[in-house]
């Protein structure tokens, strides 16, 4: 036993940190002295933007650690979130909101010479994920938080992660993503804590001294997993939660054998191995597959975090009473590895029996997915799965051959029933099929939005849901509001706070008390004050850091998301090649001055989207050299895009493209955050486009194309491009520009393989919409041109966004798959609910 002082004469609860000025002034050069060894004339921006990252984690610190003790010592069940991506965007500025500090620290920098803007704004975010996915992740541990929700989100942390996108010559460039480099000052490192992960190796079978058989896994090589901890801090509540991300270190730092034996390099190899594990997020690129690293990321995320989980409730308790502690969601099938990891684990490591392991594992566990595309569908290659994970072997084939009876006496008979729900994939080499362990393990799956909950039940999952109809349910995704309103776009949060009072941001269905207003002319008039201060915001932003010149007073047409054909981004772009022409051409009557920015990033293996990126590039750059066309468009892609850039485009967009091809985007978020800041959307009846559309009602949402049963018939019947072309000689017309190099004089068949994709097999049916989409896109132009009405669209659009908050999808998840409740945190000097 270590020695532990009875007091050590004082509580940390009772020393109080100053909120006013000048405790934070004070603080502040304190922490530049004896934390960075720096003192005024020579401390950098980032030194500066570090002592104050310090001074505001310490006035975070008690929340943090009374949320940790009261949910420790209560008998509550917690949320264990599993994710393989976390987007957390910049901290500072969202400290500063929750903790409600914001004027005091502004204040003490400006007394001191700092502007507290350029502090927030030097913040590099830890871009751990990709795109939608990571993102909606940080949103629900935000919402966890604000709703006292006892929450864990265990993670990776990759020592680089998405990279970052510059563009040269019209081409996206990838540069490694530095986000550790000038120091991560939200973290804390617990030592004292690591899991042993093993890799490799093999399995012994004997019987123990009762007679019961029992498993031993031998791993040929192990690595050490060790947490890093960043508070995430609710609003308007004293609660703090956190994430805990791993990190691979080697077990042993050097291989002594190899050492003494003068192998010096050899004897870092392994340690070198080790760190590998969490040096870098995988970009989604094409086609996953086959990627050993990706496995052992995977397995490494889910054993550290349920070990974890296992460590901490043994302190209290007894494993038997694993599911009642813990509420564990898989965000995607990442962390799929859990339902076998987690049954290794009751049943190796902790004895139980197989049945009631199996039971337990299937009380904790529920699974979302989040796409329907095949190639997303994760499944790995059987040898390297059982050359990794040996042990997880034997328990995947157990579990598929109990299951597959389960099958067989429920549909007798049914042989084609048994391979297509095996948890194998037997057809071409083996496989195992993440979703559909996920599925089985678990209790509950959901999609992210009404309708690709249903495609769920009906395509990819359908026998599964078939047969235990009762595990599946829908839960829409929602988007936090702190971030995405009230960081992003202050002007519209102090207008609606005006007419409406506090309160809304952690009751969001109460924005629909702005709705009225959209009558109130003196109204109107503010809320487009507020718009066009965003967007000049954001045209000084471009003119300062990209040299892109561009005019507020235009429509700002938005399309920002990852780049991928079913986005259909080269659908927009074909909508501005066609208004080119036509301008060209003096058809000019109904067209509006338009700025199209166009953001995302490809993945680097991904050839197509990186031909889409530069098909944008190259018609922004032919119409900025065009003195008459560059009166009506612009074209501007706005490089990396990433959280914290997103949160200044958001606030100055007009008008929101979610086109994607119906039945292909699980839900969108981004359609979510464009709304809540006043953009009117154009889009298909895809994702959470249908119940955003249903939400702010058909008048206010241009709708066109396809459903998502049509686009399946459309397929079905075996589309052909050419027949759209041959009925369309003006789309024809557009297509051949492009393929001859209208956008490319200095090669002209620069474009030829993005022009013949869609000529001969159009999977995204771009060719097919061209037409309904460019006549919504006129209805856009005529309803811009009647200003008063716009606004009062865009006005609709803010107040109907209150089912999208993320709070509800948190109070869903909660309900129905979690049951979890709120655990209020006692905050003395009460920094309670406002
Ligand atoms: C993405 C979907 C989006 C959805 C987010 C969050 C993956 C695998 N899926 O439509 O494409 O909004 O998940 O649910 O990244």
């Amino acid at each position: 036993m270590t020695k532990q002082p009875r007091a050590y004469g004082m509580n940390p609860d009772d020393i109080a940190l100053g909120l006013d000025s000048a405790s934070i002034r004070h603080d502040f050069v304190e922490k530049l002295f004896f934390e960075l060894a720096k003192f005024p004339g020579v401390a950098t921006r980032n030194d500066h933007y570090l002592a104050l990252a310090y001074v505001v984690r310490d006035r975070l610190l008690h929340r943090w650690v009374r949320s940790a003790r009261t949910f420790f010592e209560g008998e509550h069940r917690a949320v264990i979130y599993l994710s393989a991506e976390y987007l957390m965007g910049p901290q500072l500025g969202h400290n500063l909101m929750n903790l409600g500090i914001e004027q005091p620290v502004r204040d003490a920098m400006e007394e001191l010479g700092l502007d507290l803007d350029e502090l927030i704004e030097h913040e590099e975010e830890p871009g751990l994920g990709n795109g939608g996915l990571g993102r909606l992740a940080a949103c629900f541990m935000d919402s966890l938080a604000t709703l006292d929700m006892p929450a864990v989100g265990h993670g990776i942390r990759y020592e680089f992660g998405i990279f970052d996108q510059e563009i040269r010559d019209g081409w996206q460039v990838e540069k490694t993503d530095m986000w550790l480099r000038p120091g991560f000052p939200w973290e804390i490192r617990r030592y004292g804590i690591e899991h042993v992960v093993g890799f490799g190796g093999r399995t012994e079978h004997a019987v123990d001294d009762k007679g019961i058989p029992r498993a031993r896994w031998i791993p040929e090589r192990v690595v050490k997993g060790v947490p890093f901890d960043t508070p995430v801090l609710g609003y308007a509540t004293g609660n703090a939660n956190f994430l805990r991300l791993w990190r691979a270190e080697a077990d042993q730092e050097f291989n002594l054998d190899a050492f003494q034996a003068g192998e010096y390099f050899g004897a870092v190899d392994a340690k070198i191995r080790s760190e590998n594990i969490t040096k870098i997020l995988y970009p989604n690129d094409e086609n996953p597959a086959g990627k050993q690293l990706r496995l052992e990321q995977q397995y490494f995320l889910v054993t550290c975090a349920l070990q974890d989980c296992i460590r901490l409730m043994l302190q209290k308790t007894t494993i038997d009473e694993f599911p009642d502690k813990y509420a564990i969601q898989l965000n995607d099938t990442h962390p799929a590895l859990a339902v076998t990891e987690l049954m290794r684990l009751f049943v190796d490591v902790h004895g139980i029996d197989w049945d009631t392991a199996w039971d337990m594992t299937q009380r904790s566990l529920s699974y979302t997915n989040h796409t329907l595309m095949p190639e997303a569908l994760e499944t790995w290659a059987l040898p390297l799965f059982s050359s990794l994970l040996p042990r997880h072997t034997e328990i995947v084939l157990e579990i598929n051959r109990r299951f597959l009876d389960e099958v067989r006496k429920r549909y007798p008979g049914d042989e084609g029933r048994l391979s297509r729900m095996s948890l194998i994939d037997e057809g071409g080499e083996k496989s195992v099929r993440m979703a559909h362990l996920a599925t089985v393990g678990g209790h509950a799956v959901n999609g992210v939005a009404a309708l690709h909950s249903r495609l769920l039940r009906e395509t990819v999952l359908r026998d599964f849901a078939e047969m235990y109809p009762e595990r599946f349910t829908n839960v829409t995704n929602g988007v936090t509001p702190r971030r995405f309103i009230a960081l992003s776009n202050p002007g519209l949060t102090s207008l609606i706070t005006d007419v409406i009072g506090n309160g809304w941001l952690t009751d969001l269905e109460r924005l629909h008390e702005i709705a009225p207003f959209a009558e109130d002319a003196s109204f109107r008039q503010r809320f487009r004050q507020v718009k066009t201060a965003n967007k000049e915001r954001l045209a000084r932003w471009l003119a300062a850091t990209h040299g892109i010149g561009v005019d507020p007073s235009m429509l700002f047409d938005v399309q920002c998301k990852r780049i991928h054909e079913y986005k259909r981004q080269h659908l927009n772009l074909l909508h501005v090649a066609w208004l080119y022409d036509r301008i060209l051409r003096g058809e000019r009557d109904d067209v509006v001055p338009r700025t199209f920015l166009i953001a995302g990033k490809a993945a680097p293996a991904y050839r197509m989207a990186k031909l889409i990126i530069r098909l944008a590039t190259a018609i922004g750059e032919t119409i900025a050299r065009d003195p008459l066309a560059r009166e009506f468009l612009r074209v501007v892609f706005v490089p990396d895009f990433n959280v914290k850039n997103a949160q200044r485009i958001y606030p100055a967009a007009d008008l929101s493209e979610q086109i994607s091809t119906a039945g292909k985007e699980a839900s969108g978020t981004g359609n979510m955050k464009l709304a809540m800041n006043g953009a009117l959307t154009i889009g298909t009846l895809d994702g959470a486009n249908v119940e955003i559309r249903d939400a702010v009602g058909p008048e206010d949402f241009f709708l066109f194309g396809m459903t998502a049963d049509e686009v399946t018939e459309t397929t079905r019947r075996g589309y052909d491009p050419r027949g759209v072309l041959a009925r369309d000689p003006e789309l024809a017309a557009i297509l051949d520009q492009i393929r001859t190099g209208r956008f490319s004089p200095q090669q002209p068949d620069l474009f030829a393989p993005l022009v013949r994709s869609l000529e001969e097999s159009d999977p995204f049916l771009v060719l097919a919409e061209f037409r309904t989409y460019v006549d919504c896109q006129r209805q856009v132009a005529r309803r811009w041109n009647d200003t008063d009405s716009w606004t009062r669209g865009s006005i609709q659009n803010v107040a109907s966004m209150g089912r999208f908050s993320s709070d509800r999808a948190i109070r869903d998840y909660a309900r129905e798959i979690w049951k979890v409740e709120r655990v209020a945190v006692e905050t003395p000097g009460g920094s309670g609910r406002s």
